[in-house]
């Protein structure tokens, strides 16, 4: 366990890779193999307080993805804030188990969003994550149960922030026969042919949930995706970036997301009981 800034955090250190969770949302902000930098990217200018997002490695965002305007009426009419991204990511989770072994590490936490919620949110399910470390990469598992008596409709990202030496000189295969919602060209649908570039602001919503491969100057990382149509790619460009918080204005140029959701037309209905499943590896290109 350590302390990071002021929230509580879980650091493995396994002799072949180390990783840290934050108990806050959640929270992976550190995957590192043995003699490898790291594969996910933090902001240097992250914040690690109570009830604070933190700008990097894999933000949750759940029960719902995105502004609540930009959500099916069935997914918003049980929104009550104009909070992006769900409430997931900040609050307090519950850590369930720790195993390892010589070759992996697994580690559980639990969010019973329930009546506490009930100034942003009208429902009750349950959120069990997983994460699986292992040599050859990482893995996160975000399960929902509906444990309330009505249907339950809802959206999700898994928020993956990957580094890059040049976001210029990185590209995203595998989206090139999908379509998009270019969330910057008035949420118009547009068709991708080929790589995806990066040229300034990008942030678009793929209807796809197909295997991607992110190719950068360095590296490349590879992104399978289970229960999940729906693949947002984004960068702030350099005029956005100047607005974000908790982000040094130039770090555009060093990174990207890549988020494994249901998101838009892609959300998903439980019944009493019903759970789903969206998951992502991360592994080595080749
Ligand atoms: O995933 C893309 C996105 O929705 C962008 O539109 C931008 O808002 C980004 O997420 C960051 O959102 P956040 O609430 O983490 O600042």
């Amino acid at each position: 366990w350590k302390t990071i800034g002021q929230l509580e955090a879980l650091e493995v250190h396994h002799p072949l890779f180390q990783a840290t969770v934050f108990i806050q949302g959640a929270h992976l902000a550190s995957f590192k193999p043995q003699n490898e930098s790291d594969w996910l990217w933090m902001s240097p200018a992250a914040r690690y307080e109570p009830g604070r997002a933190i700008r990097g490695g894999i933000p949750l965002c759940w029960p719902w993805f995105g502004h609540p305007a930009r959500n099916a009426p069935e997914v918003r009419k049980r929104i009550q804030t104009d909070q992006a991204h769900g409430f997931a990511r900040t609050a307090l989770w519950k850590l369930e188990d720790v195993r390892e072994n010589a070759h992996e590490v697994e580690i559980s936490l639990s969010l019973d969003a329930n009546e506490d919620f009930s100034d942003v949110w009208i429902g009750h399910a349950l959120a069990l994550l997983t994460f699986s470390f292992s040599i050859r990469g990482c893995q996160l598992a975000l399960t929902t149960t509906n444990l309330g008596n009505d249907p339950l409709a809802f959206t999700q990202a898994l928020h993956t922030y990957l580094p890059t030496s040049d976001i210029t000189r990185t590209r995203v295969l595998g989206l090139g026969n999908s379509q998009y919602i270019d969330t910057l060209d008035n949420w118009e649908y547009r068709n991708q042919e080929g790589p995806v570039y990066f040229d300034g602001e990008t942030d678009r919503i793929y209807e796809s949930g197909e295997p991607l491969t992110v190719v950068t100057p360095r590296t490349g990382r590879k992104l399978s995706a289970v229960g999940s149509d729906s693949t947002v790619v984004w960068n702030p460009g350099p005029a956005k970036a100047a607005k974000l918080s908790d982000f040094p204005e130039s770090a555009w140029q060093s990174m990207l997301c890549v988020e494994t959701a249901n998101a838009a037309s892609d959300y998903r209905v439980l019944n009493n009981g019903q759970s789903h499943t969206l998951g992502v590896f991360i592994g080595r290109k080749s």
